[in-house]
């Protein structure tokens, strides 16, 4: 057995190596796990991208709904905030094996506490890769799990579902062997100009698997040459510029 896929079969195995976005920074804030957040009790992956459960995570993992929503000022920085269990501290986020990327959206919405996110309505916000030898879940990692995500200063006010995201790609070079962790964050957006209307996509939907192939998610990423390009899976992201 070669080493690297000895090393994905070890991570596959390991079920303390998957991550949950438990809490929010906001304005300065960290809020309380689980406040805002439709957190789950168990952290492992989602890994049918055609599923419902792509949009706000699901079953199998249970989720919990949460009956707060969270001030977010357009045009700020929140940090979605990446832990490998409910109890975690900011060392213990994810495997640092787990490679790949990290995303965010955005989808408006009229009721943030009662809406499942599945559907159309969402648009990528914030993205990354692979860039100088480094996938962005390391990245995040070494930023103690703050996700960086820029709330866009142009968009409407209102309720809106923010979907962080991280996929980890030691499994993805057979179809469905992607992991992708996401939550769902019910926040409340003002100040925004509302002089743009992001082109939205659907979710299940941005991401492929089968025959169909997406890059992103069917790749094997421990033979690829050094400095490769990584095709970020999903839209491209919208900025107000
Ligand atoms: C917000 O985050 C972006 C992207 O990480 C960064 O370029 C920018 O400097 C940040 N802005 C503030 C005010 O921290
Ligand atoms: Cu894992």
């Amino acid at each position: 057995m070669k080493i690297s896929s000895l090393i994905a079969t070890l991570c596959a195995s390991t079920a303390t190596a998957h991550t949950i976005f438990a809490q929010l920074t906001a304005d300065g804030k960290t809020y309380p796990v689980s406040h805002g957040i439709r957190t789950p009790s168990y952290d492992g992956p989602q890994t049918n991208v055609n599923g419902n459960n792509m949009a706000c995570n699901g079953p199998p993992n249970p989720t919990t709904p949460s009956d707060k929503i969270i001030p977010v000022k357009a045009g700020t920085n929140v940090s979605a905030v990446w832990r490998h269990t409910l109890q975690s501290g900011p060392n213990d986020v994810m495997d640092p094996g787990h490679w790949g990327p990290v995303m965010a959206y955005l989808k408006k919405v009229p009721d943030a506490k009662k809406d499942s996110g599945v559907g159309n309505g969402w648009f990528k916000i914030q993205e990354g890769g692979y860039t100088n030898g480094k996938w962005a879940t390391n990245v995040v990692i070494e930023n103690k799990g703050n996700q960086v995500i820029q709330i866009p200063s142009c968009i409407e006010n209102g309720q809106y579902l923010l979907r962080a995201e991280m996929v980890a790609l030691h499994g993805a070079r057979s179809t469905g062997g992607a992991q992708l962790y996401m939550e769902c964050a019910q926040i409340e957006i003002t100040g925004g100009t509302g002089i743009a209307s992001p082109k939205t996509s659907s979710i299940p939907g941005i991401y492929k698997a089968g025959l169909a192939n997406d890059p992103g998610l069917l790749i094997d990423i421990y033979n690829q040459k050094a400095g490769f390009k990584y095709i970020i899976p999903g839209p491209p992201v919208f900025t107000c510029a």
